[in-house]
């Protein structure tokens, strides 16, 4: 049954003002492949212009009030650069999110960092990881986002389970120094940097691993962490189902863990995603997760790639909304299969840019905000300022 145009625009509007998603901040800085960068003469390299791009993109959209930071690149004197961050918080309007600890860049870590051999190097990393919580106690922020390269790329060169045991221990004492408000999301990557075995490989051993560090750890999906025939909104139905789904980092891929941008590639598989949430909060399921991005942008302009991509989440957490549940449940139910999927693929059929364009309109924000950076000076004038830096830098620093 069709839904008249004012209930759709209720809808709409109930769906729009409901969804934020949180920008990392090294999605404005020169990133690049293990085959080069390509430096952009507007790109952030410091965190003071990482805060000034997030502001632009949150003026632009309204939907991002919040930056993931990473401690070693974003705080390198750590709890230290608390104050900074703070007053750039002020200085700007947005907030750091999700605090990531770098526990894949020192040497040290060459044959892990929670899951090293050696006791030392473990305690190392743990430290760091309590200094993170510790930065994100001092930010008031809720979550610490963890991600570990560790594995082994031959055989038989390093025991798997002694492994885990060294993991649990691990994240049992991060989780018990966190405050009683915070979570520590673990995610999980089936491979890369590790080509044998990847420590934590898939949404079950991050669950698991969840369930022994204690209740506020959660499971973090990343959208490019996954097998390319995986059904990843079957995982997040599962996470919901249990309780464990933390939080995204979205992004697209067509092979591996591209980091493109988000819908670039398939944005059917986040509709499908958003659907089983929407499904799931409408029965007070997964109220608290964090959606994040974490992309990569090394052909696109930074700034465009990271309004576009808000825009292109927008558009798809609003289609999925637009399923009429009540209607497709009876479908379901009767296994009435064409209907169901007739209208199921309907809602993502439907163009819903006029009415994230009324939204935006309604709230005082550009209607198109990819137009409207565009038509902005902001990157020229970011590229005027940055582009002597940023051009100084290697093409393999
Ligand atoms: C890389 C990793 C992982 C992590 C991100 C930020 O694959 O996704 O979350 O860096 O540290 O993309
Ligand atoms: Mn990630
Ligand atoms: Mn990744």
């Amino acid at each position: 049954m069709a839904q008249s145009e004012s209930a759709t625009i209720a809808l709409a509007t109930q769906a729009l003002d409901a969804f934020q998603i949180e920008i990392p901040s090294w999605g404005f800085a020169n990133t690049g492949t293990r085959f080069g960068k390509f430096v952009q003469a507007a790109a952030a390299s410091t965190i003071e212009e990482k805060f000034a791009d997030a502001a632009e993109v949150h003026r632009l959209t309204g939907v991002t009030p919040t930056v993931a930071l990473h401690v070693l690149w974003d705080l390198p004197n750590g709890i230290a650069d608390v104050p900074k961050v703070k007053e750039l918080e002020q200085q700007y309007g947005v907030l750091a999110g999700a605090i990531n600890p770098n526990l894949f860049q020192d040497q040290e870590y060459k044959f892990g960092s929670l899951c090293n051999p050696s006791a030392a190097i473990r305690e190392h990393a743990v430290k760091h990881v309590l200094d993170s919580i510790e930065i994100a106690k001092g930010l008031g922020c809720r979550d610490i986002s963890l991600w570990l390269a560790d594995g082994s790329n031959y055989p038989g060169s390093q025991s798997i389970r002694n492994r885990i045991g060294w993991l649990e221990d691990a994240l049992r004492t991060a989780h018990d120094s966190l405050a009683h408000n915070q979570r520590l999301l673990i995610e999980y990557k089936p491979f890369e940097p590790a080509f044998y075995h990847t420590d934590i490989a898939d949404w079950g051993m991050s669950s698991m691993l969840a369930r022994a560090a204690g209740p506020q750890a959660q499971v973090l999906v990343d959208t490019g962490h996954h097998y390319t025939s995986q059904n990843i909104e079957q995982i997040v139905a599962w996470l919901l189902h249990t309780g464990l789904l933390g939080g995204f980092h979205f992004n697209d891929r067509r092979y591996a863990d591209d980091d493109l941008t988000l819908g670039s590639i398939d944005p059917y598989q986040i509709f499908r995603i958003f659907h089983e949430i929407h499904q799931g909060l409408s029965e007070g399921l997964g109220t608290g997760i964090a959606y994040m991005i974490d992309q990569s942008h090394n052909l696109k302009g930074k700034m465009e790639a990271t309004v576009q991509t808000v825009v292109t989440a927008q558009e798809l957490w609003l289609k999925a909304a637009l399923i009429d549940r009540e209607q497709l449940a009876v479908y379901q139910q009767s296994c009435d299969i064409v209907a169901a999927e007739e209208l199921y693929r309907g809602a993502f059929w439907t163009d819903v840019r006029p009415l994230a364009a009324a939204w935006r309109t309604a709230h005082g924000l550009p209607a198109d905000p990819l137009a409207a950076l565009r038509a902005s000076d902001y990157v020229e004038r970011a590229a005027k300022v940055r582009g002597s830096r940023s051009s100084a830098v290697s093409s393999y620093a």
